[in-house]
């Protein structure tokens, strides 16, 4: 009796380190794809003065959520079927202030060379009809462990704010009512939909305008301003002219 439980509890141990490599990919999947936003999200405010980026969450699927899933999708309870069917195991959220910048953020990540691009589900284009808004990419990225090279799968949901703030209250409310939400508050949350998509047109439409007078009054300058490591530093325009002077004189 002793040996087929010892036995049991053998087998079990080797589960749980299986599991526990399995589950560490994902996480080191997500640890390489917060270095890339992070980095894409310096330099942009680097050159570009101006935070793309509003704020980055990530998460690993708990156990628990990837059993339910296997569940609810009614799949093969094994490693391979997990691995092969579910996508969101590593998962990130980017929010952003403007729409725009969800395609710029999109286009950075997907040239990077070493990212496959799985999938990409547009909602901001095609909302779904309870007025879901957000971009979801599936992005493979290489991840290196001491057992060779494993290409790991991330989901990657990006929006904006207005986005954001609206989806975490569907979320809510679809829990609170245990996914029968009332027909009234359904169609108050299409009309908050269609309000949110038409903050971000406005709040686009306000910074395309902002940027055109940015860039025409930088003109009459006597410095352009640089931001470093969250400074912002003037740079002189003779200092600018000189420079660039000199490295003519070197062309030639
Ligand atoms: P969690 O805890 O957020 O990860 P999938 O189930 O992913 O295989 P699906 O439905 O095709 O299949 O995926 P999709 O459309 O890419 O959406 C997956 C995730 O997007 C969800 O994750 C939510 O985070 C989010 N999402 C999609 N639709 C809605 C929506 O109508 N409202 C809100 N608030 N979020 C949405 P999970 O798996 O639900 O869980």
């Amino acid at each position: 009796m002793d040996t087929v439980k010892n036995v049991r509890l053998t087998d079990m141990k080797a589960l749980k380190v299986e599991l526990t490599r399995f589950m560490m990919a994902y996480k080191f999947a997500l640890d390489e794809m917060n270095t890339k936003i992070n980095i894409l999200k310096e330099e942009f405010n680097y050159i570009h003065d101006y935070n793309s980026i509003e704020h980055v969450k990530s998460r690993v699927k708990s156990p628990e959520s990837i059993l339910k899933k296997v569940v609810r999708k009614n799949l093969d309870l094994n490693m391979q079927s997990i691995r092969e069917n579910i996508k969101d195991i590593a998962g990130v959220r980017i929010t952003c202030s403007f729409e725009s910048d969800i395609y710029k953020i999109q286009d950075m990540l997907q040239n990077q060379k070493d990212i496959n691009v799985l999938e990409c589900k547009d909602y901001i284009k095609s909302p779904k009809p309870n007025g879901y808004r957000s971009l979801h990419l599936i992005l493979e990225i290489p991840v290196f462990l001491s057992s060779g090279e494993e290409l790991i799968p991330v989901e990657i949901q990006i929006r904006t704010i207005a986005m954001d703030f609206w989806a975490s209250l569907e979320h809510k409310i679809y829990y609170k009512y245990n996914k029968e939400v009332p027909e009234h508050l359904l169609t108050e949350l299409k009309d908050a939909a269609t309000a949110a998509a038409g903050l971000d047109a406005k709040m686009e439409r306000i910074n395309k305008e902002i940027n055109v007078f940015k860039e025409n009054d930088s003109m009459n300058e006597e410095a352009l301003l640089i931001n470093v490591n969250e400074e912002h530093m003037a740079l002189p325009l003779r200092l600018l002219e000189s420079i660039g002077h000199a490295k003519t004189e070197t062309n030639h």
